[in-house]
This record gives C-alpha cells, structure tokens and sequence, in this order.
C-alpha cells in the first residue's frame, strides 16, 4: 500500500489539495503511475482533487470507497504482489513498516514519546507519560507479574505490568512482535516502567461496517484437501447440488484447496491423489462442476503448492490450468472487495502461534482466535515461530484497512464472530479427523459453509454433512 502522506506531498508539489477519500483509494489501489494520471488530468483551475477528478469511479453511498467494478475488486493481495525477500535489509524495513503503521494507529488515540527520551534525564521519573513500542520479549516474573522488553526505534525499557492491577488481562495476552502503547511511570532508579493502562491499535469502538446497496450473497468455506482419503467427497457433492439452486454471486476459499505431498510424516498413506498435478486437476473439475454465474475467490494455505512464507504468491499457472474461467486467484492474504464490502482473506496458520502463547486461546475457539488478530490489527503478530513470514519492504500482515468481513481457515473448527463491527468468520474443513489431527487432538467440523448476505452482513451456516 502507498504512504498516505507521499501521496499528499505528491499532489502538494504541484500545488493541488486532495481529499482524504481519494487519499484512501489510491492507496487501496497502490499504483503510483494512478497518481500521475490524476495530476495529468485535472483541470487547470483545480485547488482540490475529489472523486469528481477521477474517471470511470463510482463512488459508495458513504463517500469512502471507490469501485471500477463496483461488483468485485481486489484491494490487495492481487497476483504477483507477494515479492521476493531481500536479506537483512528488507528485514529491517519490515519490522520499521510494522511499528510505524500499528505505532501511528495508537498514536491517533493517545501520544507517545520515545524512550530515548523518556530514559535520558530525570525529569521523567515518577511523573505519568506514555510510551509506544514493539514487543522485544515478554515473561512472567517469579511474583506472576508480565514483565515485557519494549523497543522503540530509539530504544527499549523493561515493563512491569503488575498481577493485581485491571491491565493484568491484557498483559496476560501479550505476544512478542506486536506493537503497544503503555501508559505509566518510570522508576526511581529508571530501570523499569511501571504500566498502568495498555493500547492496542485495535479497531475503533464505533467502527460501522458498510453493508451493500444492492443484494449479494457470499458462500465462505476453506481446507477442502483434495486428495487426502479423508477428503468428504459425499458431502461436497451435495454442496455442489445446493449451490445450483442458492442465489449465491461469490465462492470465497481461504486456503488448503488440496491435501499436497510431503506436507506431514507418512502423509502417502493417507492420499487418495498421490500426484500434486492430479490434486489440483481434480480440484479443477469440482470448481467446473458449479454455477458458472459465481465468482469463485481462491486463496492458498500450507498444503497448498507454493511458498510457505506469508503472503504466499497465488497457485501458479500448470497447477491452476483446469480451473474454470469463473475462478480469480489470489494471495494469502488478500482483501476483496464484494460490492463494496471488503473480505480480508487469510488461511490462519498463525493460529497454531497464537494457540501456544496467548492463555486460554484454542482451537475450538476459532472466533476469539479471530478477535486477537483484530485487536493487534496484525495477522500474525508473533514473528518467527511456525507461521514463515516473508519479511518484505512492507507488512502485508497488517490489518488496514478494516474490513466488513475477516474470513480464515486452517483450525478446520467453525467459528464465528462480531467484534467491534467486524465479521470473523472460520467456515471449517471438507476433511474428516485425520490420524495427525487425532494426535494434536484436533476435533473438526467437517462439511459446514457459512453464506453472508452483503446486505445485512447477516451469517448463516449451512451444513452438508
Ligand atoms: O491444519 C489442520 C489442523 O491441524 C489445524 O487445526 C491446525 C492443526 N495443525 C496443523 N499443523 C500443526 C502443527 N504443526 N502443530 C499443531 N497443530 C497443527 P492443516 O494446515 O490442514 O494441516
Ligand atoms: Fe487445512
Ligand atoms: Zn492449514
């Protein structure tokens, strides 16, 4: 996505205002050559550029969002904006875009100052400031206090968050990698901060979803396996047949189309399809089998046959040859946009992370697992532990804009949620327990799709099994 203020100091340079809303779009569109056009473009007498400056735009009823298309539209993850990994260059680029970003969403709520400053005189000691930071590390004290290291790009203090104080709940929760605002004071001896009240970047209190204008259904499933003997082929079948007669406009997947190779120990034994072409070619004649008035949304997931390092690239050509022409492939994540409610994709391995470092966090709890990528504004906060994150210039993982919907899989457990406005769905698997789920102790819900009409962005769960 392009910076909101280059793009502002853009027009500036050629002495044009512009509008937020347009701001907003073309960051959404991420085409410096789009900015170009529109300077080319206006009118000589112009002061400000609106949406009335931009052809071919229709605008939504609230004035924020604009659509080519107003049916569907990829904002981000569209093919081919994964990139490559540079080394440690990228690396620090990724982890500055990171704190930036999530820094700059607290920062609109309270200010911070930088711990350089806070820790270089005294005159900061025992008086109440905040501060904004990453967190380096976290850990229970011998006392069953959170003591966390956090760092800014100026410098990093250790922070007591203490058991007996309200802020303890969301101390508990803390991940090493998101980025917080802590507000409180420094010690006497100016070694340690003492937290009194915590910031997530979080999704605005009054945050209000768009609901679409004209009627749209959507069709949410993820983890078909195709492939794997435990794949549920009965049952996908009668999905197939319900779906000839539901006025359904869009098949959105999230990831784990087929089973792979390789992807777990003594995974042959459990394929039906031994062949990763084969996978998919079968996979393609399923897809072919469905209305062909439907837009089918497929992102990957891990069994998938590309990278593992997120954003994974979308399923490359000799592999996707069979499917239909309805099909649009995308990224893992990707954010769509569905008649101008935005569907942010995401297959959700960083649930397994998540799973092992946030208290009380499970499986079967696919919708708080939701809430707690909502919360850090962030994917997949946790760097470097089961979820390979290609660290790129930017940080794809990051939750902005906030979309009407949050659509994951990968946990293969149905999960459904509302925080803040936004919609978390998890539709499950069309795979049965496999014997690796049986030794995680992974209880699925096999055969489930959840609808959502773009309308009233109501939920539904249909079950095929
Ligand atoms: O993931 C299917 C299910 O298995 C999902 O609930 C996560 C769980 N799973 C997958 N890999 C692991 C590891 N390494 N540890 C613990 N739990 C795991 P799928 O991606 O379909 O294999
Ligand atoms: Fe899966
Ligand atoms: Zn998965």
């Amino acid at each position: 996505m392009l910076d909101a203020q280059q793009i502002a100091l853009r027009f500036l340079s050629t002495r044009l205002q512009v509008h937020p809303d347009v701001v907003r779009y073309l960051q959404e569109q991420d085409n410096p050559d789009l900015i170009e056009r529109i300077i080319a473009q206006v009118p000589p007498d112009t002061l400000v550029v609106t949406s009335r400056h931009i052809p071919g735009l229709t605008s939504r009823r609230d004035g924020v969002r604009f659509l080519t298309d107003p049916s569907f539209e990829i904002v981000s993850g569209a093919a081919g904006t994964s990139g490559s990994v540079n080394g440690t260059s990228d690396y620090l680029h990724y982890f500055r875009d990171r704190y930036q970003r999530l820094g700059g969403m607290i920062r609109s709520r309270t200010s911070g100052m930088p711990i350089e400053g806070l820790l270089r005189s005294n005159r900061y000691r025992q008086e109440e400031c905040t501060i904004i930071g990453m967190v380096a590390e976290v850990k229970s004290t011998a006392n069953g206090h959170r003591i966390a290291e956090l760092e800014d790009p100026t410098g990093a203090i250790a922070v007591l968050f203490r058991k007996d104080k309200p802020i303890f709940s969301d101390a508990e929760r803390l991940v090493h990698d998101e980025v917080i605002g802590v507000k409180g004071k420094l010690s006497h001896d100016g070694k340690l901060f003492f937290a009194e009240q915590m910031f997530r970047p979080d999704i605005r209190i009054d945050n209000t979803p768009y609901k679409s204008d004209s009627p749209g259904k959507a069709v949410l499933i993820s983890d078909i396996h195709v492939g794997s003997n435990t794949f549920l082929e009965e049952q996908w079948n009668r999905f197939a047949d319900w779906l000839q007669d539901e006025p359904a406009h869009y098949l959105l997947i999230a990831g784990d189309l087929v089973d792979g190779v390789g992807i777990y120990p003594g995974q042959e034994q459990e394929l039906t399809i031994r062949n990763i072409h084969e996978q998919y070619d079968r996979l393609g004649e399923m897809l072919s089998d469905l209305p062909s008035r439907m837009r089918i949304i497929i992102s990957p997931g891990n069994h998938d046959v590309v990278r593992g390092a997120e954003p994974q690239p979308v399923i490359p050509k000799p592999f996707s040859d069979k499917f239909p022409k309805n099909c649009t492939l995308v990224e893992n994540p990707a954010l769509v946009n569905l008649q101008g409610v935005r569907v942010l994709m995401y297959h959700g391995r960083s649930i397994d992370d998540m799973i092992g470092l946030i208290p009380g966090a499970s499986y079967e709890k696919s919708g708080q697992m939701m809430e707690e990528m909502l919360t850090r504004r962030h994917l997949a906060p946790a760097y470097g532990r089961k979820t390979p994150i290609a660290a790129g210039k930017q940080d794809r993982m990051i939750i902005d804009p906030v979309p009407e919907i949050l659509h994951t899989g990968h946990v293969h457990i149905r999960g459904i949620t509302m925080y803040r406005g936004v919609l978390g769905i998890n539709a499950g698997t069309w795979q049965s327990q496999t014997s690796f789920q049986k030794q995680m102790n992974v209880h699925p819900t096999p055969a489930l799709a959840v609808t959502v009409d773009l309308q009233t962005l109501q939920p539904e769960t249909v079950s095929f099994m």
